[in-house]
């Protein structure tokens, strides 16, 4: 699949940060030291709705993790998925009478428009799982010849007792792992399977649904976790640097990648660090497509609303936090950008060599943006109040804004 246009990232005066973020797995933080070339791996959409903020919180997240890779001269390795099958799609488009394919490339595109408003940095792999199918079915006879999985009337079902570190992502008891498993695409109540637990890997084909050929393992269609795994081992390769999603993916979806990628290589981490965005609310509750809660960027760009505006309002928030999207965290937003954009607009200004320091130490410290935008703030104040007169500093900062917060002023 192809992404999206990249917009492009202005080289700063000095020298980037590490970044140091929270690492699910160990839970704490990790100072990360990715090779010249860095590694990252973001899930994508399932494509049967519009991009919310939700979705567009997590993806400035990992977005900003590329901008501080970036900044310390590094290349960035992104991949990214489309979850162009699976349940949830296939019973949208039945709902409403539309083909499944034609939903999944309506809503890709979408999101393509929505990514490169908000200039979110496109991934170099822009992976479709219905094009990754001829990957996956090798390594899911891989896993069943190797006795990680086995076949449950037709379909075949991972084993997490097959991976020694098995719950080493999440770190949940067993019954927190069954409840989100029964409430995030799993089948914990099914008769037959040696663990409750155990996963998806193919599911044989089912009357009236899409269907692929599955060699060995008779035709069907993929699990969700397998899909990625596909992906990232043959973009990426194992122990790449950032499993990137938000906290909804901890369990099962990056528990069961990270035991399947251990089980097909032997090797262990899958991923350096697993890294979770918080959740965005609507009306108190997560915004989410199957409860129709929800705030599209689409919809507030057809509004007139400035995309800038829209992300500097994530920005606001610490991406580990849970928050809520309200107007007047949009307004606000609003506002800021008219105060920062009156502030950049006159020739000379206060001196801004301090302030490209505290963005990147800002967001070296697990992406504190809100810090970020706080040190933006202070500039564009003393800038009001008419307090210095360096040639060339409002270009200075509109450069560090652009580069390493991904809002053009
Ligand atoms: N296709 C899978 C991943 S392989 C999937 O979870 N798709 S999704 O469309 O449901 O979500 C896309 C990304 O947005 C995921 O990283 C998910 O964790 C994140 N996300 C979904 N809802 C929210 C929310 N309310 N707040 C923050 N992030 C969210
Ligand atoms: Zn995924």
């Amino acid at each position: 699949m192809h992404a999206w246009p990249a917009s492009e990232v202005p080289a700063l005066p000095g020298k980037g940060r590490d970044l140091r973020i929270h690492d699910t797995a160990t839970g704490g933080p990790l100072t990360l030291d990715p090779g010249p070339v860095a590694r990252i791996y973001v899930c994508g959409i399932t494509p049967y709705d519009a991009t919310h903020m939700g979705h567009a919180a997590t993806y400035n997240a990992f977005d900003l993790v590329q901008r501080v890779w970036l900044d310390t001269k590094r290349q960035v390795h992104y991949v990214q998925n489309v979850t162009d099958v699976d349940d949830p799609l296939l019973e949208r488009a039945n709902r409403d009478g539309q083909d499944w394919t034609e939903l999944a490339e309506r809503e890709t595109s979408l999101f393509r428009e929505d990514m490169t408003a908000l200039r979110m940095l496109p991934p170099q792999h822009y992976i479709g799982a219905v094009e990754a199918i001829p990957g996956i079915v090798p390594l899911v006879e891989r896993l069943r010849d190797a006795g990680a999985a086995y076949e449950l009337d037709g379909d075949i079902y991972f084993s997490v007792e097959s991976d020694p570190h098995f719950g080493g992502v999440s770190h949940l008891d067993a019954e927190a792992m069954r409840l989100l498993s029964a409430e995030r695409g799993g089948d914990p109540e099914r008769p037959g399977k040696k663990n409750p637990l155990d996963p998806m890997l193919w599911m044989a084909a089912r009357e009236g649904e899409p269907r692929w050929d599955g060699r060995s393992l008779g035709p069907g269609r993929p699990g969700w976790h397998i899909e990625c795994v596909a992906i990232a081992l043959d973009h990426l390769g194992m122990g790449f640097d950032v499993q990137g999603g938000g906290s909804d993916l901890a369990f099962p979806h990056h528990e069961m990648g990270a035991s399947h990628a251990h089980a097909l290589t032997g090797e262990h981490p899958y991923a350096k660090a697993y890294v979770h965005a918080g959740m965005v609310a609507l009306h108190g509750e997560k915004m989410s497509k199957s409860k129709g809660n929800l705030v599209f960027v689409s919809a507030l760009r057809r509004q007139g609303v400035d995309p800038a505006a829209i992300r500097l309002t994530l920005l606001a928030h610490h991406y580990r936090s849970d928050w809520e999207w309200t107007d007047a965290v949009l307004d606000e937003a609003v506002e800021r950008l008219a105060r920062w954009r009156a502030a950049v607009s006159r020739p000379d200004g206060p001196p801004a060599d301090a302030l490209v320091e505290e963005v990147r130490a800002a967001l070296a410290d697990d992406l504190d943006a809100p810090a970020a935008l706080r040190a933006v703030d202070r500039w564009a104040a003393l800038q009001e109040r008419g307090g210095g007169t360096d040639e060339g500093a409002p270009g200075v900062v509109s450069r560090t804004v652009d580069a390493l917060l991904g809002v053009a002023l």
